[in-house]
């Protein structure tokens, strides 16, 4: 059996990091270990909320994985909420990583042309050089802007797509995402970029017309669960479109759904036919 490990905070109510990747990808047959970085008591959109660091956790439990020889096929972080944090992750890397594992990070930090509450500029380019030690990238448009230090734009074409994913494959991975890219009226999609073999990649479907926090951290939990099942990465982004897209159009159809997050759990069984050998 194939095991990652995820290392995000744990929003106790939000369905958003842990609480979605720890059930996704375990959902798909992957054994999910984690590292919560802290504990709050709903994500950072809530008006209030509370927060207990777990930073100084991070190391002691790395350490004792090392003396036990625990070993990972993949290592995805999502949200981080400091700039000792990700180097810490920058170390972790190093200790973790092989030959044939696959790092993902998806820096997980802004949307809609805003960082979220507890960010700032230098926070996102400090989240680059994260970026720069992965294997894999799935930012959505805002947040390549804020790392790459460029306009972020509400209408665009593929040139400024490109020139994006351009600028996020020279920071170092081999295969950068961006989430969110929508070319035409009601449609949305995902565009990555192979740097190794130059190939670009777009998937696009409906747009679903409501926003919901957490569907990114769904979208690459689904693509972390789906690259380790063997899909390819064009393979894994589509599953994870299709799954994030089902997740958002069951709850905005349902009367009366939360509007904190998107009930993932009950398209869970759509996943698993998208994922069916
Ligand atoms: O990636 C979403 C997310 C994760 N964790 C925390 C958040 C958010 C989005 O706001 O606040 C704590």
């Amino acid at each position: 059996m194939k095991r990652i490990v995820t290392i995000q905070d744990i929003s106790c109510v939000g369905k958003c990091s842990l609480t979605v990747a720890l059930p996704i990808i375990s959902a798909m047959g992957i054994e999910t270990a984690i590292i919560p970085t802290a504990v709050l008591s709903t994500h950072t959109m809530f008006p209030e909320f509370t927060v207990k660091d777990l930073t100084s956790e991070i190391r002691p439990i790395s350490e004792h994985w090392k003396r036990a020889e625990i070993g990972f096929d993949g290592i995805y972080t999502g949200y981080l909420g400091s700039f000792e944090q990700i180097n810490l992750m920058k170390e972790f890397f190093a200790d973790f990583r092989t030959e044939d594992n696959l790092i993902l990070v998806d820096p997980a930090m802004a949307d809609n042309g805003k960082l979220y509450p507890a960010f700032d500029e230098a926070f996102a380019k400090e989240m680059a050089t994260l970026c720069a030690k992965a294997d894999m990238i799935v930012p959505n448009i805002t947040e390549a802007c804020f790392m790459l230090g460029k306009e972020y734009r509400e209408t665009y074409d593929e040139a400024y797509v490109k020139e994006l994913l351009g600028g996020l494959s020279d920071l170092g991975a081999k295969i950068s995402v961006l989430t969110g890219v929508g070319f035409k009226e009601g449609k949305t999609g995902v565009m990555g970029y192979d740097k190794e073999n130059d190939e670009y990649f777009y998937f696009e479907q409906d747009k679903i017309p409501c926003s919901y926090h957490g569907t990114g951290d769904i979208f690459s939990s689904t693509c972390m669960g789906a690259m380790m099942r063997g899909l390819d990465w064009k393979k894994a982004l589509t599953v994870a479109a299709k799954y994030t897209a089902e997740c958002i159009r069951i709850t905005w159809e349902t009367p009366g759904s939360n509007t904190y997050g998107v009930d993932f759990e009950r398209a869970v069984p759509y996943l698993l036919e998208l994922v069916k050998e």
